[in-house]
């Protein structure tokens, strides 16, 4: 059954609340998709340091995220849920691949000037710079053919194919297998609510930016009620950035509703405004969070539970990555120890 299941990677980051750009860009394709894949989800933990952390909450939201991935129903017996850090492979060959990047490659990532603008430029950590290598060491351990993400990491999966054929030039074309990246339909790129030009973002501190995976329904209202629109009122998808507001709202909608582009604007065309959509928009996220969130709370009663499966799950993720490991070393010219 697993052979003839094609082989996926994802992670995300334990840096923060997981946002409605994350259950719509990422783990709800991973859950409807996990039938047909061999899949493997982790939690990417080292990448969660590139930036400033801190070691308490870096512990809890590792164990969060992986509840966040079961409770939006990943399913352990079908799909490996696992600790990047907890297989040492992650960061072994991460180095290997370093030495074959050349720092152009890594200076023109969208992601690193993005988040290095915000730093004073000396400080910023190596870490930064070289977190796409990480990520590419994350795919190409586990040989992964698809990839599924939401639209910004598109760049970062360019840079993975590059390195691995890079590589395969260099060491022998079957050394890796080229990833093919994945983008859901709808929801894809979910934008901040405070300012809906800007990708929501978990690591964004300001109150009315996101919506989480975990937020209280009234919380959840509020921040949708007072989400920017514009001063117009038409509600229909547009790419008019003026209008991004109102178009990020009907994303998420058809994200969270699977409805069609045209049925969804045939039931606004009568709303009063505004206020009208932003209400319907709410209550569709809390209605489709709620059995989630009643999930998560059963979980979490128990964290030897889900250490457990965290254990177990790396257990079969490091028996591919150490081979996968083992044949790049012996490639390379490394003696076997
Ligand atoms: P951070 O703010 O900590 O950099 P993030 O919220 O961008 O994090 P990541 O951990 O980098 O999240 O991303 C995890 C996954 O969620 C990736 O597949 C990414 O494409 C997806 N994702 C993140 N934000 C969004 C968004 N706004 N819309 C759609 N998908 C998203
Ligand atoms: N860079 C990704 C997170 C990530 C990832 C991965 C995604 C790390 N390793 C491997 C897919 C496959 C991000 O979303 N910022």
């Amino acid at each position: 059954m697993t052979q003839n299941r094609k082989r996926v990677l994802s992670g995300i980051q334990p840096s923060g609340n997981l946002t409605i750009g994350n259950y719509l860009g990422a783990i709800k394709q991973w859950a409807e998709n996990q039938h047909r894949f061999d899949a493997y989800y982790c939690v990417v933990d080292l990448h969660a340091i590139t930036v400033e952390h801190d070691p308490a909450q870096l512990r809890e939201k590792t164990r969060e995220v992986a509840a966040i991935y079961l409770a939006c129903g990943i399913d352990p017996t079908l799909s490996t849920i696992f600790v990047q850090s907890h297989v040492k492979a992650h960061s072994e060959l991460a180095w290997l691949l370093t030495c074959q990047t050349p720092l152009g490659w890594l200076y023109r990532m969208t992601q690193f000037k993005d988040k290095s603008a915000k730093q004073e430029a000396m400080s910023v950590s190596t870490g930064l710079l070289s977190y796409p290598v990480l990520m590419a060491a994350d795919i190409l351990l586990y040989q992964a053919e698809v990839v599924p993400v939401g639209d910004d990491q598109r760049q970062h999966l360019e840079f993975t194919r590059d390195l691995a054929q890079r590589m395969n030039h260099l060491y022998g074309e079957d050394t890796f297998t080229i990833p093919e990246v994945m983008i859901p339909p709808a929801g894809a790129r979910i934008m901040g609510l405070d300012n809906p030009t800007a990708k929501m973002s978990k690591s964004e501190a300001a109150q009315l930016h996101a919506v989480y995976i975990l937020d209280e329904p009234d919380t959840i209202r509020k921040k949708i009620m007072k989400s920017v629109t514009d001063s117009g009122k038409e509600i229909q998808f547009s790419d008019d950035p003026s209008r991004a507001g109102v178009n990020n709202l009907l994303t998420i909608y058809q994200a969270f509703t699977s409805q069609s582009a045209e049925a969804i604007e045939a039931h606004f065309s009568t709303a009063r405004g505004y206020g009208d959509l932003k209400k319907a928009v709410a209550e569709a996220v809390i209605e489709s969070l709620q059995p989630i969130q009643q999930r998560y709370r059963e979980l979490t009663e128990d964290v030897r539970n889900i250490d457990d499966l965290l254990a177990q799950g790396a257990e079969k993720a490091r028996a591919i990555a150490n081979r996968t490991l083992a044949i790049v070393q012996e490639r390379m010219g490394f003696l076997s120890a």
